[in-house]
């Protein structure tokens, strides 16, 4: 239990430090953004920034989110009230009495977090797309889910419930309105489920029986015979007390056990999709001048290393010129890129791309040698001597920009997707680069300018 508790503080100050960097990072990335000024780019990104510090204040805040969804009137209000211990919020018999979402502080009694109860509209009320969304939306900034059902459960829960697992959010099945049903015992419904299940091939929803609770959030009024002293007998309506009991516990064994790795945790899957965002953004928007400036680098360093004679010097030219591009790009996108960190996403470009950028080193150093040689007896002495040194000369130059080239697009695509420096690792990202990248067509388009040129 100790080690729990302290790796969930670990969790919890390591998301906290990761979020603080991700908003100083991005408050100068914000002031350093004028490359030059971009308006549409900072409304762009304003969102996604606005996330980024919501995140850290949940976070700091302790605010545990609890969302409650299921079908219009299985008594999604009604378990919210029941938490609370008061009539909150609206309830009734009639279809669609919660509209729009709505959300409410609770204070378990535990004390040691604070909880954001969401009461949600039934999920057969708000038509398709638009249901499907604003579901996905809140259960994305939930930390735990309630599902309510009364029941048996139905076609239409079933395939919502398969969607909100798809968000691998903690889930809770509550079963309401026990009092209907009272003999349905945990294992006769945790069987129903697995029934669902076996006629469900395409998904399995992998519910276990301490996921399900029962619960009757507001009873109905029973009908009660008193029997006076004097033998005559009258009936009165009854209103039990809510049975909430075991839910309570269930969602207080699941803050103890994990709600501050929880909270660690979908703080950082929100800033991690925020800055996501921002980078998917600046890259979109700053498109166009990424592609001149890698041109301009790949066409600088082919043209360099064609009139260069000397081998080496094309060699630490060109990583020169990369590593120049892949600050060039880190400026553009206003990500802050040290000496090191360009270095280091260099070589991790080379060792991954291997063969490839093997090959330019290699070209380098033999039509190097044999351009060196050519220089050596005088290229310039004959005509046919200077057409071998310029054809050779300009394959080179051809090889080694469109090196620059690959450099720069993996970098830009690393830029946008490494920035959080998540588990994307550059060799997945070369791969979808020289997926996309036309090899031929680029070494064609370089050699056809220096031939020009
Ligand atoms: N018998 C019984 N009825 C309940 C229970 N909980 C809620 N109800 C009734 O079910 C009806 C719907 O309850 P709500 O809490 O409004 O349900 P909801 O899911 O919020 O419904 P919408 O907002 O319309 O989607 C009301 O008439 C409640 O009185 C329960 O535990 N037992
Ligand atoms: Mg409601």
């Amino acid at each position: 239990m100790t080690q729990t508790l302290s790796q969930q503080e670990e969790h919890f100050n390591r998301a906290s430090a990761s979020l603080q960097q991700a908003i100083s990072w991005y408050a100068s990335f914000r002031r350093h953004w004028n490359y030059p000024p971009n308006n549409q780019l900072q409304a762009a990104v304003r969102k996604d920034l606005q996330a980024l510090k919501a995140a850290l204040d949940k976070l700091d805040q302790k605010l545990i989110r609890i969302s409650a969804f299921g079908l219009v009137s299985s008594g999604k209000s009604s378990v919210i009230n029941a938490l609370l211990g008061q009539e909150v919020l609206e309830t009734g018999p009639l279809h669609g009495i919660t509209q729009w979402p709505k959300s409410l502080r609770w204070t378990p009694a535990s004390g040691k977090v604070q909880v954001e109860l969401i009461d949600t509209p039934g999920l057969d009320e708000i038509e398709g797309e638009e249901r499907a969304k604003m579901s996905r939306d809140i259960a994305q900034q939930s930390d735990l889910i309630l599902f309510v059902l009364t029941g048996d459960i139905t076609r239409t829960e079933y395939q919502a419930l398969c969607e909100l697992r798809r968000s691998q959010k903690p889930l809770i099945l509550v079963f309401n309105k026990i009092d209907l049903y009272p003999d349905k015992d945990r294992q006769t419904i945790y069987e129903q489920l697995q029934q669902q299940n076996a006629a469900n091939s395409e998904e399995d929803l992998d519910i276990s029986t301490n996921e399900i609770v029962r619960i009757a959030a507001k009873p109905q009024p029973i009908q009660v015979r008193i029997e006076a002293a004097d033998g005559t007998i009258t009936t009165q309506w009854e209103t039990p007390s809510p049975q909430i009991d075991e839910l309570k516990e269930a969602i207080l064994n699941i803050l103890n056990r994990e709600g501050r790795s929880l909270l660690a945790l979908n703080a950082l899957v929100q800033a991690r999709d925020a800055e996501a965002n921002i980078a998917k953004k600046t890259v979109e928007i700053r498109e166009e001048e990424a592609q001149e400036l890698i041109w301009k680098y790949a066409r600088y360093k082919a043209l360099a290393v064609a009139v260069n004679p000397i081998a080496l010097l094309d060699l630490m030219g060109g990583i020169v010129a990369d590593l120049a591009l892949i600050r060039a790009l880190a400026r553009l996108y206003g990500l802050p890129i040290t000496n090191y960190e360009a270095g280091n996403l260099w070589r991790r470009i080379i060792a991954s791309s291997g063969a490839l950028l093997l090959g330019e080193v290699g070209s380098s150093l033999i039509l190097g040698v044999g351009k060196s040689g050519a220089a050596i007896s005088g290229a310039f002495e004959s005509p046919g001597t200077f057409i071998t040194y310029l054809t050779a000369a300009s394959l080179q130059g051809a090889i080694a920009g469109y090196g620059s080239y690959v450099v720069g697009r993996v970098a830009q695509v690393y830029l946008e997707k490494g920035c959080t420096w998540g588990p994307l690792g550059p060799s997945t990202v070369i791969a979808e680069i020289l997926s996309r990248v036309d090899r031929n067509t680029i070494i064609y388009r370089l050699q056809q300018e220096l031939l020009n040129s």
